[in-house]
C-alpha cells in the first residue's frame, strides 16, 4: 500500500494540464506565427500537454474539434472562434463538462457570457480606428474627396466586424472621404488580389484601399500592379497586422502603413490556462498594447521583425 500511495503521489506532480486548442486555419502569415507561438509557449512548459487541432477554416470542423477536447476530457480549451456567432450549443457543453474556455485572438457574441472565461488578443475596434486616423492626417491637400476601398477580412469574425467599425467611426467626422467600394475577403491574398482586380476592371480610381490584413494587401498591391498603376503611390495601400513581409512591402515603398496587430499570443494564452486551473481569477479581457508602423521606420523595425 505504501508503494502506490508514493505512486500516486508522483503522478499528481508529475500530471501534465491538457490544453486543447481550437486553430481557425491557416489563412495568413498573422495565422501562421499566432500558431507557431502557442506550440512554442506551450512546448516550453513542462507542465502542459499540448493538443492543437486545425479547422482550415471550417466552423463546423471547429465545433467538432471542440467536441473531441470534451469527450478527451482536456482540462482547458483555447479556441480561436473564426466567426461570432454559433457557439452558444458547443460552449454549454463545455461548460457542462466543467471545462473551461478561452478565447484566443477572435472574441464570441453568445447569449451567455459566463460561457467563456477571458479573451486574449487585441482591440480590433482601435485597430480600425488607428488605420483611418492614419488616412485622415496623409490625405493630399490637392485632393477634394478621398475614395476608399475596404477589403474586409472573413464575412461575421471579430477583426473584419470591428476594424470596419472603427475605420468608418473615424471616417463618419470626417466629410472627405468616401468608402466607395467595401468588399468581403477571407483574410488571404488570393482574396485580396481578386477583389481589388475587380474592382479595378469595374472603372473605380481609389485614391486608398484599406485591406483588413497584411496578406489582403499584398494580394491588393498585385492586382494594382496587374492593372498598370503604382501601389504605394497611385494608390495609397494600408493594412492591419504588420507582418515581417508587410514591412519589406513597405520598404519596396508599396505598402504606406500597417496597425500593428500582436500574434504572439502564446505565452498569455499558457499562463491563463495555468492560472485557470489553479484556481486563480483571471482578467476577463487581457488586451495586447500596439502601435502602428509605416515606411518611414520600417528599415529600422523589419530587422527585429519576428513574424
Ligand atoms: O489580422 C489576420 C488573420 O484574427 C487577428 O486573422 C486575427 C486576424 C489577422 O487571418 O491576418
Amino acid at each position: 500500500p505504501g508503494h502506490k500511495q508514493i505512486g500516486s503521489r508522483m503522478d499528481v506532480n508529475t500530471k501534465k494540464m491538457k490544453l486543447g486548442v481550437a486553430v481557425v486555419g491557416s489563412e495568413s502569415s498573422w495565422r501562421a506565427a499566432n500558431t507557431e507561438s502557442i506550440k512554442t509557449a506551450a512546448g516550453q512548459d513542462l507542465g502542459i500537454e499540448l493538443i492543437m487541432q486545425n479547422a482550415e477554416g471550417s466552423q463546423a470542423r471547429q465545433i467538432e474539434i471542440i467536441r473531441s477536447f470534451i469527450r478527451q476530457k482536456v482540462d482547458v480549451i483555447a479556441f480561436t472562434p473564426i466567426v461570432e456567432t454559433g457557439w452558444d450549443e458547443v460552449l454549454a457543453e463545455a461548460k457542462a463538462a466543467g471545462i473551461p474556455v478561452m478565447l484566443s485572438d477572435r472574441k464570441v457574441k453568445v447569449e451567455d457570457d459566463s460561457l467563456w472565461t477571458t479573451f486574449i488578443g487585441s482591440d480590433f475596434v482601435e485597430e480600425g480606428r488607428r488605420a483611418a486616423r492614419w488616412v485622415v492626417e496623409h490625405k493630399p491637400a490637392e485632393v477634394g474627396e478621398t475614395k476608399i476601398v475596404e477589403l474586409q477580412g472573413t464575412a461575421g469574425s471579430a477583426p473584419a466586424i470591428e476594424r470596419r467599425q472603427g475605420f468608418e467611426e473615424v471616417l463618419s467626422q470626417n466629410a472627405a472621404f468616401h468608402v466607395i467600394a467595401s468588399e468581403i475577403g477571407d483574410f488571404t491574398m488570393e482574396s485580396g488580389q481578386k477583389l481589388m482586380g475587380k474592382v479595378l476592371q469595374q472603372g473605380m480610381k481609389p485614391q486608398v484601399v484599406f485591406a483588413h490584413n497584411d496578406d489582403m494587401a499584398l494580394g491588393a498591391i498585385k492586382a494594382i500592379e496587374q492593372a498598370g498603376l503604382k501601389p504605394g503611390k497611385d494608390v495609397t495601400v494600408i493594412s492591419v497586422d504588420a507582418t515581417k513581409l508587410a514591412f519589406q512591402a513597405m520598404l519596396a515603398g508599396k505598402l504606406n502603413m500597417s496597425v500593428e496587430c500582436n500574434p504572439l499570443l502564446g505565452p498569455q494564452i499558457v499562463k491563463a490556462a495555468k492560472d485557470l486551473v489553479a484556481g486563480k481569477e483571471i482578467p476577463v479581457n487581457i488586451i495586447t498594447a500596439e502601435s502602428i508602423f509605416s515606411q518611414e521606420t520600417a528599415k529600422r523595425d523589419v530587422t527585429t521583425r519576428k513574424y
